[in-house]
């Protein structure tokens, strides 16, 4: 059942469907949400742990079957022209930064995997703010997926699924980790997950009900399918490139194993002796992103231990030490980012910190129910009272809510 209170939204989208669609009406509704990252940030592509939470806000498909390889969609936000083109297992891309390339992506790569597919008419909607570190493009990515499926009566395994759409999504030019389709696809209402790679495996927390995850907007968006992507990308190798370093530098006698992957390395020695191998081995920056991937996969581990226990005010300190280290070791945070964090914890926040790639987009922050108003009094009046905020004020300061995974609903 889809609750009432989306009702209107519903009748809405269903009236701007017509309107796209020559008057036709969708028949089912494929829903992802976004997510937002509690701890364990730029691990994922290291085949390391995550610690993240489904939201409320989602992604909105509805959606028309049709019976030949043809794919329409329009969007509700007019910043993004209705794209169409035909299923293939090689479908041209859109220009970078194009929102057509994550519809393409998860079609091209089930029509490789499943043969010949049929299409649909699609209308998107999102009450995801876009760019914002909160996995819009993944949850757009899931729920194209889904309605796909759908559409083909074909189901295929969460964590499959999960997987062969990170994969797709780098379709778009982002060499993305696996967490945002996992959370997406697996999340469940109420709880938290570390989600682990290599094999991908959820491993769910409940989230105390007395705290509470506030998230806050920079207002700067961290456009990962434009000049964020680039950075991102370049994160990614310089793990590669330090990984290879320490490997290379072996001795006969030395205490890493021989088939080095980040979790063999850690688990082959104690954070601090890997540290200091890691100091005579790497020059910088390489050292310092090493650093930080060590570290917060420990961190990742404690936090999920601190949650478990309902130990509020360990789970901020790792938050706060989570952001120093991307601040600082891993350079992806930004003067508004590391502002919001400062006014979150001076109004009372256990602990805060940005959360998803950085370079912009959001920040989260926890704090008992008993801080709430005051965390976000902070907020409002020390970072949005004199900027403008384009929408409304609850779009981009709210407090997250923990959801379920995708689903697909007739209408
Ligand atoms: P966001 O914050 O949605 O851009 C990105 C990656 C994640 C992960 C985080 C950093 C994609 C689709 N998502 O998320 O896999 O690496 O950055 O922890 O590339």
């Amino acid at each position: 059942m889809i609750p009432s209170a989306e009702s209107r939204e519903m009748e809405q989208a269903v009236a701007t469907y017509r309107k796209a669609f020559g008057g036709t009406e969708p028949t089912h509704l494929s829903k992802a949400p976004g997510r937002v990252n509690l701890i364990g940030e730029h691990t994922d592509y290291n085949g390391l742990p995550v610690f993240p939470m489904a939201l409320q806000q989602e992604v909105n498909v509805h959606f028309r079957p049709r019976n030949d390889d043809q794919v329409r969609f329009s969007n509700g936000n007019p910043e993004f022209p209705p794209r169409s083109f035909t299923l293939s297992p090689e479908i041209p891309r859109e220009e970078t930064g194009d929102w057509g390339n994550y519809l393409k992506a998860p079609c091209q790569a089930l029509v490789e995997r499943l043969g010949p597919l049929e299409g649909l008419d699609a209308l998107v909607t999102s009450t995801l703010p876009v760019a914002s570190g909160l996995s819009s493009s993944s949850a757009l990515v899931i729920a194209v997926a889904r309605a796909l499926l759908h559409t083909n009566r074909v189901e295929v395994p969460t964590l499959e699924l999960a997987d062969e759409m990170a994969a797709a999504e780098r379709y778009t030019g982002t060499q993305g980790g696996g967490m945002d389709q996992a959370i997406s696809l697996g999340a469940s209402d109420g709880y938290a997950s570390r989600i682990e790679f290599d094999p991908l495996r959820l491993f769910q927390t409940a989230v105390p009900p007395t705290w509470r995850f506030i998230v806050a907007h920079t207002m700067n968006r961290a456009e990962k399918s434009g000049a964020a992507q680039a950075a991102y990308n370049r994160r990614r190798e310089e793990c590669g490139e330090a990984l290879g370093l320490m490997w290379e530098s072996r001795t006969t006698d030395d205490p890493l194993p021989r088939t080095p992957t980040y979790s063999e390395i850690i688990s082959s020695l104690p954070l601090e002796e890997l540290l200091a191998l890691a100091g005579d081995r790497l020059p910088p920056p390489l050292l310092q992103r090493f650093r930080h991937i060590v570290t917060e996969t420990e961190r990742v581990y404690e936090a999920q231990d601190a949650m478990g226990r309902g130990d509020l005010l360990t789970f901020g300190l790792l938050m706060d030490a989570s952001h120093e280290s991307l601040r600082s070791d891993y350079e992806v945070s930004s003067v508004e980012l590391d502002r919001l964090v400062e006014l979150a914890r001076r109004g009372g926040a256990a602990g805060a910190r940005l959360t998803g790639a950085g370079f912009g987009g959001c920040i989260v922050a926890l704090c008992d129910s008993r801080h709430l108003d005051e965390v976000m009094a902070a907020l409002e009046e020390g970072y949005y009272q004199d900027r403008e905020v384009p929408g409304k004020l609850e779009e981009v300061l709210f407090v997250a809510r923990p959801a379920n995974g995708a689903s697909v609903h007739p209408l």
